[in-house]
């Protein structure tokens, strides 16, 4: 296994100073990384040392290290798992072909497209996230937002990395526009929607990463089984930081629940206002932005047929979920997948090619993996005696990608009305009031072991460290 070069300007196991042009030109790119770092990276954050894990190494046994950094100083670096010289494609018109370590001329195109998507998300979170910091419910928590941040910038390396070793002058222009685009920006917006959506609170942060960050797992894990090697083997490392944001999304979500299911409790009552006004956040709410983030997030798998995904697949570029565990013949000629139509007012299911439909095979793996954290989530209502439970909604529910575009529909799964999407789209989705509240809660409490009072403690701190650890010191 290559070793980590610290001493080098970017640290990296890919013998960067072996090649001195590509040495150059991310050494020259890194300064206007470090510039769009502090323009629209974490606000106010600059003076502060935080309790950071940096990768180190890519062996499972101890890849990270952790100690207090300032996060501008982050080494931020390119990691590539251990690579196979015998490394066959499994899927695709290539299979069983050898792996390439270059892009073959004919799919330069598709590569760099999947490459600047996947990079577009990395930046686009952190400026999404921008604000959050001054309002954090704890110190830890404070943390972790900032330990997603680093890691996020560390993943916009990865991409970074890719285009600047394999494609050229292409290649450093798409790097230069990956610092260019901005969330939400009107003139010059990041590509995918869920990424130009705003994270106005930490309860929007939570659902994010418990699903906007799943949408990184699936299509990561799907990009780790490429044909093309150096992708396949950066996304692949990629996976194991991502896992950490999931974690915060989802225990962050179970903190809430925990918090609010006390107050019910206590008060024994479920009354939303009387749970707003004890300072919880009621589960009408809690359910609106499930909906929201969740709908908005199974967008980013594109539309339900698509003959770019069939491409992607058939040239090996990008793979399925575990497509090494999956029984069939890896090439999936002749093969049907059920999608989704509207008929007569309808939702009716019909079958298509199996290749176009790829889009929505991943879109269901995701969907099965997020539904059971739903699950582990009302374990926590129903421990604290609580009968109402979380639910996603049907899958065409608020869908602005693919045939389900604009459908007006009931989270249950219903053709509704215009004139009923109207009346009860405000018990569907979080509304203004929604927001407004939320807001209102979210103060910055930031002294060691103190929490919000919204929000439940952690059952345990980073790296072992105690809950009332001094996470971030403010300098
Ligand atoms: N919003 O044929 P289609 C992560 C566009 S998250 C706006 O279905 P395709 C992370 C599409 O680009 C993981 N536009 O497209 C998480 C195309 O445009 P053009 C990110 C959309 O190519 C949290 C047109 O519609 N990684 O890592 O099959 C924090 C036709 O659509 C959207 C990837 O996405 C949308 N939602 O599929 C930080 C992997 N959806 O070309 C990070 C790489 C589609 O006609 N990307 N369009 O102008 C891909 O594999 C594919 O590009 C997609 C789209 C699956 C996204």
């Amino acid at each position: 296994m290559s070793t980590v070069n610290y001493s080098d300007k970017i640290p990296n196991n890919v013998n960067l100073s072996e090649d001195r042009t590509l040495q150059r030109a991310l050494e020259g790119w890194q300064p206007n990384f470090v510039n769009w770092w502090d323009d629209v990276g974490p606000d106010g954050s600059t003076a502060y040392d935080v309790y950071l894990r940096t990768a180190v190494s890519v062996d499972p046994q101890g890849w990270a290290q952790f100690g207090h950094v300032k996060m501008r100083d982050y080494r931020w670096g390119i990691f590539l798992n251990p690579g196979d010289a015998n490394r066959e494609i499994h899927f695709g018109d290539h299979k069983g072909e050898k792996a390439w370590q270059d892009v073959p001329g004919e799919h330069r195109a598709n590569l760099r497209r999947i490459i600047v998507t996947q990079g577009d998300t990395e930046p686009a979170s952190v400026e999404q996230q921008r604000h959050l910091g001054l309002t954090a419910p704890s110190m830890y928590d404070l943390r972790n937002l900032y330990q997603i941040n680093v890691e996020e910038g560390r993943h916009l390396w990865a991409m970074v990395y890719l285009l600047h070793k394999h494609f050229g002058r292409d290649g450093r222009e798409e790097a230069e526009a990956l610092l260019q685009r901005t969330s939400g920006d009107v003139d010059n917006p990041r590509i995918l929607g869920a990424f130009n959506e705003k994270t106005p609170d930490w309860l929007a942060f939570f659902m994010f990463t418990y699903f906007t960050d799943r949408d990184g797992k699936f299509q990561l894990s799907a990009l780790a089984e490429s044909a093309f090697d150096p992708l396949a083997r950066t996304t692949k490392f990629m996976l194991t930081e991502e896992a950490h944001h999931m974690f915060v999304g989802e225990s962050g979500v179970s903190r809430v629940l925990a918090r609010t299911a006390a107050v019910m409790n206590e008060l024994k009552t479920d009354d939303a206002q009387k749970v707003r006004a004890a300072g919880a956040i009621d589960l009408g709410t809690i359910q609106r932005y499930l909906n929201f983030h969740y709908s908005v997030t199974i967008d980013l798998f594109g539309a339900d047929q698509s003959s770019n995904a069939a491409i992607f697949y058939s040239s090996g570029l990008k793979g399925r979920y575990e497509e090494g565990k999956r029984g069939d013949d890896h090439v999936l000629k002749g093969q049907t997948y059920k999608v989704l139509e509207v008929k007569d007012g309808q939702l009716v299911e019909k079958d298509v090619p199996m290749l176009n439909a790829l889009n929505e095979v991943l879109r269901d793996d995701f969907i099965k993996d997020s539904v059971a954290g739903v699950g582990r989530w009302n374990k926590v209502l129903e421990k604290a005696g609580i009968p109402t439970r979380l639910t996603v909604p049907h899958k065409a529910f608020n869908r602005q990608i693919g045939a389900l575009a604009g459908i007006k529909m009931s989270p249950d799964g219903r053709v509704v009305s215009a004139v009923e999407w109207e009346a009860k789209k405000n018990e569907w989705l979080p509304t203004s009031d929604d927001f407004a509240f939320v807001a209102s809660l979210m103060g910055r409490v930031v002294e060691p072991g103190k929490f919000a009072g919204w929000i439940s403690p952690p059952v345990m701190g980073i790296n072992r460290q105690p809950v009332d650890f001094e996470y971030v010191r403010f300098g």
